[in-house]
């Protein structure tokens, strides 16, 4: 398997990386679903957190939320896979994931389809937007320009992807002769949608995953494992 892929890595002209959250799982991140009995939806109920409803509902518990996850980021580090991938110069990367360990690692050009848990904006989108100190989260806090809450730059279930990602994504899809999809159980759309339109656009797809998914059907090579440890094989 790792040998078909190394072939078709090598005789990428235009290849692109698209990832989720298994992509920095060996960096002390939890995914989000997938067979991890931690997973982090598993503790808590992702309606309850991750959309405009439950921070309309509860802002305090989803602003503690992120500030627990910015915590736990602030303490990773970048894992080989995420080195073994900014170490091609070549590969546009797109990623479901709101972490910055892909630029960490030296990766150059990333489009993050979910936003960036790094920022923070005005929820009512008053224009109002910061970088945050992820060491040292900011508590719940009223937007210092119009008084409402602020709220991280990420996107929630049932909020449209930033436009500019998701034309730059697909664009990016159906231009490349090889899409190189980690760590991402393919449940989520659009994001998921990007491996059909890249297969549909004659690339060559390689999947790595700890577990078979419902993207194995697009796929020439499905390689088991983890990121961390295949991806230095194929790209090394
Ligand atoms: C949208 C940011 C238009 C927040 C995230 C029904 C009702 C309402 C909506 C929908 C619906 N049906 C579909 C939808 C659309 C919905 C959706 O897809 N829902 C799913 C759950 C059914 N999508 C949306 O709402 C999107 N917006 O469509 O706008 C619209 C507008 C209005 C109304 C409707 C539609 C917005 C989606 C973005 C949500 N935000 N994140 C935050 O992070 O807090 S999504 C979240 O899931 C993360 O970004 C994550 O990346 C993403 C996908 O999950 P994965 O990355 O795949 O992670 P997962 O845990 O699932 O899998 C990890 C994989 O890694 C596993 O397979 C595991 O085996 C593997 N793995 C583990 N360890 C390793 C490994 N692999 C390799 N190595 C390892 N070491």
């Amino acid at each position: 398997m790792i040998d078909d892929a190394v072939k078709l890595v090598r005789l990428a002209r235009r290849p692109v990386s698209l990832s989720g959250a298994g992509l920095s799982a060996e960096s002390g991140l939890e995914t989000f679903r997938g067979r991890d009995p931690e997973a982090l939806w598993s503790k808590h109920d992702p309606l309850q957190m991750a959309t405009p409803e439950a921070f309309e509902a509860n802002p305090q518990q989803v602003t503690d939320w992120y500030a627990w996850r910015r915590k736990v980021l602030a303490q990773a580090e970048p894992n080989a896979a995420h080195r073994a991938l900014a170490s091609r110069e070549s590969m546009l990367h797109v990623t479901q994931n709101v972490d910055d360990l892909l630029e960490r690692a030296g990766a150059r050009e990333v489009i993050h389809l979910h936003g960036t848990i790094g920022r923070n904006h005005c929820a009512a989108n008053c224009g109002h937007e910061e970088a945050i100190d992820m060491a040292d989260p900011p508590p719940l806090a009223p937007c210092p320009t119009c008084g409402k809450w602020m709220r991280p730059s990420v996107v929630w279930f049932g909020e449209s992807l930033p436009e500019a990602a998701l034309e730059g994504a697909i664009e990016a899809c159906v231009e490349c002769d090889l899409l190189l999809v980690i760590g991402t159980s393919a449940t989520v759309n659009p994001a998921a949608s990007l491996i059909p339109l890249a297969k549909e656009a004659s690339a060559r797809v390689v999947l790595v995953n700890t577990e078979e998914t419902e993207a194995g059907r697009f796929a020439d090579v499905e390689i088991i494992g983890k990121a961390g440890e295949v991806l230095p094989k194929l790209l090394g």
